[in-house]
């Protein structure tokens, strides 16, 4: 693993929501930002996208940095999340992979043996396009703005490289964790220095938080999920802890493992709209003390109107404020419990952020 020293030029901000939400402060404004909030949904990133593949996009520092940027001016959200995907580390490296439009990520070569898995390349270097883009975002937000990195975590890649591609039931990764479980961790150990690698490289370039998505995690049960993945997402952030910068920690569907989940040593924690941030602060705080909450609108409600909507924020709010109230959470990051919904109207969005804010 290459090394990397912590950003001596890291911005200090000041007053920005998201930070003080999670360093206890009572922010200026309920911090908010949503997931995928860049992309398909905005008519101008459309625009500049078209005729560039999108991996080749997240390679390209101006486009990229635009990309980061466009949610950023339209919706006044307290965060720009970077513009990349969790594969783009292992193309970084060197893997055949290709986002194919309307799909998600495919490779040209899943990993089923023991031998693919020692042929992964790891990243070991620094991925420049990815840092050069990162200065030209830091120089353009403000001091209230604060810009988000992030890395997908080694089970929802894995689950990638061992399906071949988006996967509606994880079977082969699952039967690889069962039925080969030396080869299950081998991959997973194999694919922690690339992880780690990418967010250093994010963090050396300045990044304020970051966030390890773990999309997937939710297929699995608490047992599995102990057993076949916490190890290597914790040795990730515990890797990260040494740069101070906030850690994220979240997944789909994880009403079940919130507890297992936040054992891995996030700052926050994610969490998808089926459960109520109330009860789902209770769960976190029973394994391992209140954090953070992030979280967690249906996306759906993007496509409700504004009464609704507003219904459905203030509730949202009232449970964040009972988790904290009861002692079981220490802040609120407003969110959406997934990301972003392909067909959602960008008038929409901003309409649902200065209701968030109001
Ligand atoms: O604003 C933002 O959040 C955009 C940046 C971003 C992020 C955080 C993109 C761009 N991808 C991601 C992370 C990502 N990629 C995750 C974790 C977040 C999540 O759960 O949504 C996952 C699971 C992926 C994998 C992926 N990449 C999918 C999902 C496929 C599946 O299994 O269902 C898809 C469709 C992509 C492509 C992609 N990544 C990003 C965009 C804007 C797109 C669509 C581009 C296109 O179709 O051309």
């Amino acid at each position: 693993m290459s090394s990397h020293s912590v950003s001596a030029t890291r911005r200090v901000l000041h007053n920005a929501p998201l930070l003080d939400a999670i360093n206890g402060k009572t922010p200026t404004r309920t911090p908010v930002w949503f997931m995928r909030q860049a992309g398909r949904s905005l008519p101008e990133y459309k625009k500049v996208r078209e005729g560039i593949g999108m991996l080749d996009s997240c390679f390209m520092p101006e486009l990229l940095a635009e990309i980061t940027l466009q949610p950023v001016r339209r919706h006044d959200v307290d965060a720009a999340i970077l513009f990349s995907d969790i594969v783009v580390p292992l193309r970084a490296a060197g893997v055949a992979v290709e986002i194919v439009p309307g799909r998600g990520p495919v490779l040209d070569a899943p990993i089923r043996t023991r031998e693919d898995v020692s042929n992964l390349p790891i990243l070991d270097v620094d991925v420049p396009e990815v840092a050069a883009g990162i200065g030209i975002i830091l120089k353009e937000l403000n001091e209230q703005q604060a810009l988000i990195g992030f890395a997908g975590a080694p089970f929802t890649l894995a689950s990638y490289l061992v399906e071949g591609g988006p996967s509606k039931n994880h079977e082969k990764t699952k039967a690889m964790m069962h039925g080969d479980p030396e080869t299950w961790h081998a991959l997973m150990q194999r694919l922690v220095p690339t992880i780690v690698n990418f967010l250093k490289v994010q963090i050396d370039a300045g990044i304020d938080a970051m966030q390890l998505f773990d999309s997937w995690a939710g297929f699995l049960t608490e047992r599995d999920y102990t057993e076949f993945v916490l190890p290597y997402s914790t040795e990730i952030l515990q890797e990260i802890e040494q740069y101070a910068i906030p850690r994220i920690h979240f997944g789909v569907g994880t009403g079940e493992i919130l507890g297992a989940m936040s054992r891995a040593g996030s700052e926050v924690m994610g969490v998808d709209w089926r459960v109520p941030l109330d009860k789902a602060a209770e769960r976190i705080a029973a394994v391992s003390g209140p954090k953070v909450l992030q979280g967690n609108l249906d996306p759906a409600l993007l496509f409700a109107g504004t009464d609704p909507l507003t219904r459905e924020v203030a509730r949202i709010k009232a449970e964040a404020a009972t988790a904290i109230a009861a002692g079981n959470a220490t802040g609120h990051i407003f969110n959406l419990g997934h990301g972003v919904l392909p067909n959602t109207v960008a008038e929409d969005i901003t309409e649902a952020i200065s209701i968030i804010h109001a």
